[in-house]
């Protein structure tokens, strides 16, 4: 593991840090995505839109960036880790696909670009993200005959770890809480059950992202477990503040239609604790991610991916 530094691990600024690794995982998913003639040019054509439209790739760089942290020296094998780094992007861009439809959110703007179904109409939409999640499976389940055991048993650690998270007792299953709950007010929806439902519906993925990092960097039980309630409480900030944009931000910065979610009467973070208690929630999220770090001599970049989750404006 590197020494706990909280600034950098090496001389690289974190701007290069992430551009580099951004850089790393769009050369990826371009390589690995699917082109004709071995699928019809439409469905490639649709997966390639959606996952290049311009998204910030915090969860990939969470992997890759947890994988770093937990690596003698500080990089980890991109060999190894990158398929996981991707695989959790082509998740998270297919539930946004999904939530975008008009059976759920009906948005017509992501990443600053119009939403798959406008552009491809419903069907071909639905198709896309059904495509996006089973390629998301083979690019982890991907490997060489000579792979060693260790590195399989990784793998497969993973992928479980993965579905679980993108599965009904994570992302699906906290989807389902959230589009029950539109329309609820606030004395009925306690904030217990807020929480539960960004647990599951933001949440499960960011901790899967940065896990996944962790346990393919081949890290112990421990450090991967502290790493989990790093990214449990990171996941809890990304939401509030996400909650707090949804209100304050700039269409152009994020991208997609603000307002949406006090328009639909969703539950939010400020709409049961108000804006500024809501910041300091946040915050206090952060202080907790980065307490678990430090209690596991945990150094690296995750500390910083911290700080611009709480201070991100997109
Ligand atoms: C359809 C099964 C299914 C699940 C959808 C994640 C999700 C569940 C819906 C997205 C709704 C939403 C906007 C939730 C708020 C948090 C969130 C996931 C924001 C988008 O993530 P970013 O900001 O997006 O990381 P980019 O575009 O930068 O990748």
């Amino acid at each position: 593991m590197t020494p706990p530094s909280e600034s950098t691990a090496g001389v690289t600024t974190f701007a290069d840090y992430v551009r580099g690794r951004r850089a790393a995982v769009d050369e990826a998913l371009g390589r690995l995505l699917p082109s004709p003639p071995a699928c019809p040019p439409l469905i490639a054509e649709a997966m390639r839109y959606t996952v290049f439209a311009g998204g910030k790739r915090l969860r990939p760089l969470l992997t890759l960036a947890a994988a770093d942290s937990v690596t003698p020296g500080g990089m980890a094998n991109d060999g190894e880790v990158l398929p996981a780094a991707c695989a959790v992007e082509l998740i998270h861009t297919y539930s946004l696909v999904h939530d975008d439809l008009p059976a759920m959110d009906n948005d017509t703007l992501r990443r600053g670009q119009p939403t798959a179904h406008v552009v491809y109409g419903e069907a071909v939409a639905i198709l896309a993200g059904d495509a996006l999640l089973t390629e998301a499976f083979r690019v982890l389940a991907r490997g060489s005959e000579s792979d060693p055991a260790s590195l399989r048993a990784r793998r497969l650690r993973t992928l479980e770890y993965i579905a679980a998270a993108a599965g009904p007792e994570g992302m699906v299953g906290g989807q389902v809480m959230d589009v029950s709950s539109t329309g609820t007010t606030s004395a009925v929806f306690d904030t217990e059950r807020l929480r539960a439902t960004h647990e599951r519906k933001t949440g499960a993925l960011i901790r899967a992202a940065a896990v996944a990092g962790a346990l393919m960097g081949g890290s112990s039980h421990p450090v991967a477990d502290a790493v989990d309630r790093y990214a449990t409480h990171l996941g809890l900030a990304f939401q509030i503040v996400d909650d707090i944009l949804d209100i304050e931000g700039v269409q152009e910065d994020l991208g997609k239609t603000a307002g949406k979610d006090a328009d639909a009467g969703k539950p939010t973070y400020p709409a049961m604790f108000g804006l500024e208690e809501s910041r300091h929630l946040a915050a206090r999220s952060i202080a907790d991610a980065k307490a678990e770090l430090r209690t596991a001599g945990i150094g690296g970049r995750l500390f910083e991916i911290a700080d611009w989750v709480l201070s991100r404006t997109r």
